[in-house]
């Protein structure tokens, strides 16, 4: 927060992705490899569980009680997006009782390809596909995918068995990226690890140094709830985020045109 000195706060990193692209493991992964030499806590972020702390604790990376959750309701990204109070508290109580820790990893709750982090409530964030969603996912852009600070093409071991080319999805990423970092990582690639644990130690050493900026990867696209009245289409414009409830605007679905 602008109040607090960046340089000495804990890094706040956020790993957001659709679901089940392996969020929960690379933070299992990433606790793994830095837990003796930093400070480390974690927030998860579910719908309606806190099934992703259980596993965290569960993989015993961590002592359970730096593993905390935040339950987000039925609309995961407005948690980290446009009402982040719950993660804000979550974040500062963490750090209050473990003070001083030296990085926060904040899991967003699964969802779709636009969803993305506030730089009010990280300081860097993590873009997570997997080979199996689909070579072709790393095409498609929208804002996590092409400006993230770093996007990972996950679970790579299963590359073979899904008929995808690893370079070829990582090159087609970077030219999505402008050139911004993209890492190939599978949990069963040591060499990938050891990148991962260096960019997670390049990113402290920048935000220590006050060298790097938390930016935004820009907000989602207008997108589809179904809900009990047939359904809405969301957009989330920061313009008009307080004219409406939880900081989204309405408008029926068959004003999707307007958008
Ligand atoms: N083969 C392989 N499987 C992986 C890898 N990383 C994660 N998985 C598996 O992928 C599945 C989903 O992993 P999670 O870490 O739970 O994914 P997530 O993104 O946190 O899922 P949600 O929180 O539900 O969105 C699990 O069965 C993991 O064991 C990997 O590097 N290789
Ligand atoms: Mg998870």
């Amino acid at each position: 927060m602008a109040e607090q000195n960046t340089s000495t706060r804990a890094l706040r990193l956020g790993v957001a992705g659709p679901v089940g692209t392996g969020k929960s493991s690379l933070i299992a992964t990433v606790c793994r490899a830095l837990a003796d030499e930093l400070r480390l806590g974690v927030i998860t972020n579910d719908i309606y569980t806190d099934e992703d702390a259980r596993f965290l604790r569960s993989a015993g990376v961590l002592e359970p009680e730096r593993i905390r959750a935040v339950e987000t309701g039925a609309c995961p990204h407005t948690a980290i997006r446009d009402d982040i109070t719950a993660n804000l508290i979550a974040a500062e109580d963490l750090e209050r009782d473990y003070a001083p820790l030296d990085v926060v990893l904040i899991e967003s709750g699964g969802d779709n390809l636009t969803a993305t982090f506030s730089p009010a409530l990280v300081d860097a964030q993590l873009f997570v596909l997997d080979v199996a969603g689909g070579g072709d996912v790393a095409r498609k852009g929208g804002p996590g995918i092409g400006r993230a600070d770093l996007l990972v093409v996950n679970k790579t071991d299963l590359a073979p068995y899904v008929g995808v080319d690893v370079p070829l999805m990582v090159a087609d990423a970077r030219a999505a990226r402008d050139g911004r970092a993209v890492l190939a990582l599978s949990r069963t690639d040591p060499d990938s690890v050891a990148e991962l644990r260096a960019w997670v130690l390049a990113m402290l050493a920048a935000h220590r140094s006050g060298n790097h900026v938390p930016q935004d990867p820009g907000p989602m696209a207008p997108h589809f709830h179904a809900d009990e009245d047939g359904g809405h289409v969301h957009s989330h414009d920061e313009d008009h985020a307080h004219d409406h409830d939880h900081d989204h605007t309405h408008e029926h679905v068959g004003d999707r045109a307007h958008h």
